[in-house]
């Protein structure tokens, strides 16, 4: 999977190949990730990548000149038809159905934008899909571009290890993930579930899917909207709901 990623602050984008799983993935070859900054790329005399918006008030937009520049040498290191993603509070929201299509893609370039934002012809000509981590405002690109490389990093094959598989993700399942314990036994009075100590697999594999259910229920009815029920995960909804309105 390949990301190139448009940033004045490429030292933040190199942290997903410092740490963790995504190291691991750039290590392996399984992900690459270029950074090309359009401070590179400046033909300003006073080398600045920032410009006034027409129509004036507060903040400047990035300057259309260097980021253009640094975009064309991105296309030209991408794999052809590498589409472009912006990172912008007015986007699509980021969610698991976007992660699997960018993953799919196999390639993606994506503007981290500073200041205000970027000229609106230049996302109507140069960009694919504008794209939000969420309804607030940053001061950068750079993380939502981050979230956006690490999770499709996790859907290609091989990155996490072989215990571990993006399928049973949370939002792969389109439920939210069950409750889970490591020792000791008590904690504070708070004992462990009786279920997760029986040894009995199936048990624990209902249990685990009726707190699943009731915790989506709960809190993410949405998610439930969007999701057929089999006849088990109604019974075993059913239950969970009976349960704690017994308690
Ligand atoms: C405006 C336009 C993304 C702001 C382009 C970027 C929040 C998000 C920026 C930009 C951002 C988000 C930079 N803030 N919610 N700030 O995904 O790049």
């Amino acid at each position: 999977m390949y990301f190139g990623v448009i940033t004045l602050f490429p030292e933040m984008i190199d942290a997903v190949t410092k740490f963790g799983v995504t190291r691991r993935a750039c290590e392996n070859g399984l992900i690459k990730v270029d950074c090309i900054n359009p401070r590179d790329y400046t033909e300003d005399k006073f080398g600045n990548v920032d410009d006034k918006p027409y129509g004036g008030g507060p903040g400047m937009l990035m300057q259309v000149q260097p980021l253009r520049d640094a975009l064309r040498v991105a296309r030209s290191q991408a794999p052809k038809d590498t589409k472009v993603v912006c990172m912008s509070p007015q986007g699509v929201q980021l969610n698991h159905s976007l992660v699997t299509d960018i993953h799919s893609w196999g390639s993606v370039i994506l503007i981290a934008g500073r200041y205000e934002g970027i000229d609106e012809r230049v996302l109507q000509k140069e960009v694919d899909l504008e794209v939000s981590v969420g309804d607030y405002v940053l001061s950068g690109g750079e993380l939502p571009a981050m979230c956006i490389i690490d999770a499709v990093s996790r859907m290609v094959p091989g990155v996490l290890g072989d215990l571990r598989n993006a399928k049973e993700d949370t939002f792969a399942l389109g439920l939210l993930h069950f409750p889970q314990y490591t020792r000791p036994e008590t904690i504070d009075g708070l004992k462990v579930p009786e279920v997760l100590m029986s040894g009995d697999h199936e048990r624990i594999r209902r249990w685990r899917l009726m707190q699943s259910l009731g915790r989506t229920y709960e809190r993410r009815p949405d998610l439930l909207e969007n999701r057929e029920l089999s006849k088990e995960e109604l019974q075993l909804l059913k239950t969970y709901l009976e349960q704690r309105n017994m308690n």
